[in-house]
C-alpha cells in the first residue's frame, strides 16, 4: 500500500473540476485519506517546489499556485504514486495521453490543473509538508 500527495492546482479550482478530478481518483479505486483546502502563500509554495528552485519557470509558478485556492489530498492504494501520475497525464498538456486529466482540462504547461508526487521519497515530504498524521485516514 502507497500514499501519495495530490494537488487541485488554482486553475483547476478556478476551472470548476475539483469534482471531476475526484470522481475520476474514486472511479478506479483510489482512496482519498486527507483532504482540505488551502491558499498557498508564496513562501509555502516556494518550499513546496524548492526541487525546482533553479528552473526558469520556479518564479511564476510558485506565484501561480499561490495566486489562490487549492485542494490538497492524500491518496492511497496499491502502486497510487503511478497510478495517479497516469491519471494526471504527461506535464505538458499537448503530451498528454486522451483522456488523462491534463489533456482534457490543462490549456497552459504551467497551469495544469494538478499536482502528484513523482517518487516514494518526494510523497512522503510532499504529504508531511500540508498534513500532520492526525489528519490522515488510517
Ligand atoms: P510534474 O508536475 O508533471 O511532476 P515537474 O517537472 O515536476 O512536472 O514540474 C512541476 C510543475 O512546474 C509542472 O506541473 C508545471 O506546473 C510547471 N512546469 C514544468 N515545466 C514547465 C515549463 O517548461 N514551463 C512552465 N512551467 C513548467
Ligand atoms: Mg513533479
Amino acid at each position: 500500500m502507497e500514499r501519495t500527495l495530490s494537488i487541485i492546482k488554482p486553475d483547476g479550482v478556478e476551472k470548476g473540476v475539483i469534482g471531476e478530478v475526484i470522481r475520476r481518483f474514486e472511479a478506479n479505486k483510489i482512496k482519498i485519506v486527507a483532504m482540505k483546502m488551502i491558499c498557498m502563500t508564496k513562501a509555502q509554495a516556494q518550499g513546496f517546489y524548492a526541487v525546482h528552485k533553479d528552473r526558469p519557470f520556479f518564479d511564476t509558478l510558485t506565484d501561480f499556485m499561490s495566486s489562490g485556492p487549492a485542494v490538497v489530498m492524500v491518496l492511497e492504494g496499491e502502486n497510487v504514486i503511478a497510478r495517479n501520475r497516469e491519471l494526471m497525464g504527461a506535464t505538458d498538456y499537448r503530451k498528454a495521453a486522451e483522456g488523462t486529466i491534463r489533456r482534457d482540462f490543462a490549456t497552459d504547461i504551467e497551469k495544469n490543473i494538478v499536482h502528484g508526487s513523482d517518487a516514494p521519497e518526494t510523497a512522503a515530504f510532499e504529504i508531511g509538508y500540508f498534513f500532520n498524521r492526525f489528519e490522515i485516514m488510517s
